[in-house]
């Protein structure tokens, strides 16, 4: 088993066995059965590029001849970090295949998240586009080949440069000498978006990812016909596994890859491709929304429109019909596990007002007081979940775990909801330090740290501003030493350390001091109170 992996109990491992959650089937025999059941229909398409189900299958078995050449072995780290393209795909199902494990990271990541990943998994290859969006990824692969001990091999989608391309690890012929992984291992890691500090690790594993895929895929109606857009980053979970791009392969349907979810590229796409379903994070619902009253292209084909990752208001939920023609499903998910669905035929009040229920019947859910009692129905409190496709822990990281897991083994995932007599849940708010950027996850302590480190800060706290398309956006209060930044200094900064730019600073403002808590804490409501509301100057 993989050293630093929280496993299952054995009770509850066996639980889930017998109940028929867990299946004892791999990711790579998933995608090997369909090629042998329908290999003629087509898998993927991205661009002019169109692969059927067998040709998918053979790619990735060629690949993963190639990786294992270059001695990449079962159990170790690839850190994958490639835009939505046909590549990923044939990739990842080349690690498992082989039992390495793909390490996720959103294209958006810059060196100071990549090499934490890197490091954290040790991961022994590095695997990047060429170029996406203008930024060249092998400037940032030298980096880490400098940075990370731990790599030894840089592979590029694309023009390889000084390093090597997919295309000639695909050269070579398929081995039989496959090295199947267990059901049980980890197949895959992916990021958690909810945790404070620096981002953590989430192991899934063959048995749990795939009980959350074809959860999913029941959930939200997915069948041979379906033709899915992946028009969130393939490397978030949303847009990859609930059911996302693995869920329309395990229903036999057609993933169609977009590189960029503008309304520019996507209604193009759903129209050339015949798109039934796609998944959105609410602001890009409502630029949708606001993109079809001026587009050409006919969207007649959208079935079904998930809408997932920050809390969408009821009054945007209740355009999507109206608007797009089709049948809006909120999903309130996390990468650790527990998935909530509104159903395909339930009433408006519901698909409009409720994140969902969870989609097992065996997900434990609590609702909790700060002492980690249960409260009353109706009544707000986190949101603890336990279940066969939760995790126990995140990856090596001990210490972090016994705060983020109760002793019986429950995430605490620090949602605060709201349980209706029926069942469904509403996300109220939240009590951990991170800022949901209309579905961007911010880290604030993370954030906080690199601010405190410009010269002209003394001290600093990040705080969410409401915001009506976003949700919230980050404002960064300061208290300066001498000569105050400016905000455009202050992103200058973020940037010279290398973070995402959906971690850039949309706000800064400067003041005196700090509201305190009784217990000497910043007081981070009472802070954000004053933006949203400043007192009348008496002047
Ligand atoms: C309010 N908050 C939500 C929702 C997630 C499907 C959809 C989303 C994610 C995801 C995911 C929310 N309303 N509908 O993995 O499979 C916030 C919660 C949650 C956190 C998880 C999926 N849907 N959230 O967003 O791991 O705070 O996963 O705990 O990135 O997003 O973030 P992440």
């Amino acid at each position: 088993m993989l050293e630093g992996f929280v496993n299952w109990p054995d009770e509850f491992a066996a639980k889930y066995r017998e109940l028929g959650y867990w299946r004892g089937e791999t990711l790579g025999t998933m995608l090997r059965t369909r090629a042998e059941e329908t290999p003629d229909r087509c898998a993927v398409i991205d661009g002019e590029r169109a692969w059927t189900y067998r040709e998918l299958e053979q790619r990735s078995a060629r690949l993963a001849a190639g990786l294992r050449r270059l001695g990449i072995a079962r159990g170790q780290r690839v850190l994958v970090q490639l835009p939505n393209m046909a590549e990923f795909l044939s990739l990842c199902f080349a690690l498992f295949r082989i039992g390495a494990i793909p390490v996720l990271a959103l294209p958006a990541h810059r060196v100071t998240e990549i090499v934490h990943l890197t490091d954290l998994s040790e991961s022994v290859a590095y695997v990047v586009a060429d170029l996406h969006l203008g930024f060249d990824y092998r400037t940032l692969a030298r980096t880490i080949r400098e940075r990370c001990p731990s790599v030894r091999h840089v592979l590029v989608a694309g023009d390889a440069q000084e390093f090597t391309s997919l295309g000639e690890l695909e050269a070579h012929a398929p081995d039989d000498q496959e090295t199947e992984p267990d059901p049980s291992d980890v197949a895959l890691l992916l990021l958690s978006g909810g945790t404070t500090g620096a981002p953590k690790l989430i192991p899934r594993t063959h048995d749990d990812y795939l009980c959350n895929i074809r959860l999913a895929t029941e959930a939200a109606g997915f069948h041979a016909q379906t033709r899915y857009l992946v028009s969130l980053p393939i490397e978030h979970n949303f847009a990859l596994g609930c059911p996302g791009a693995l869920g329309c392969l395990y229903a036999g349907g057609t993933v169609v890859l977009c590189r960029d979810p503008s309304p520019e590229t996507a209604f193009g796409l759903i129209e050339r491709e015949a798109i039934t379903a796609t998944a959105l994070i609410p602001p890009l619902v409502l630029l949708w929304l606001e993109a079809v009253e001026w587009s050409t292209e006919n969207l007649s084909s959208l079935q079904l429109l998930q809408a997932g990752g920050a809390r969408l208001k009821a009054e945007t939920a209740a355009r999507v019909r109206g608007t797009l023609g089709c049948t809006l499903q909120q999903v309130y998910g996390m990468a650790e596990g527990l998935l909530n669905f509104t159903g395909i035929n339930e009433s408006d009040s519901v698909v409009f007002e409720t994140q969902g229920r969870p989609m097992a019947v065996h997900d434990e859910v609590r609702i909790v007081d700060a002492n980690d009692h249960e409260v009353a129905d109706g009544e707000i409190g986190e949101l603890h979940v336990r279940g066969p496709y939760t995790i126990r822990g995140y990856y090596r990281a001990e210490a972090h775990n016994r705060l983020a897991f109760t002793s019986d083994g429950f995430y605490r995932s620090g949602d605060l909801v709201r349980r209706l007599p029926s069942g469904h849940l509403v996300v109220e708010g939240r009590s951990k330090d991170v800022i949901n950027r209309g579905g961007d996850k911010v880290p604030v302590e993370e954030i906080e740290n690199y601010l405190l480190s410009h010269p002209c800060i003394r001290d600093v706290a990040l705080i969410g501003i409401p915001d009506d398309a976003m949700g919230e956006r980050t404002c960064a209060c300061i208290i300066a030493r001498d000569v105050p930044p400016t905000l455009a200094e202050l992103n200058t900064h973020l940037r010279s350390i290398g973070v995402a730019a959906f971690k850039l600073l949309d706000r800064a403002v400067v003041l005196e001091s700090f509201p305190k808590t009784p217990l000497g804490k910043v007081n981070k409501r009472e802070l954000a109170a004053r933006i949203v509301h400043p007192p009348r100057s008496s002047s």
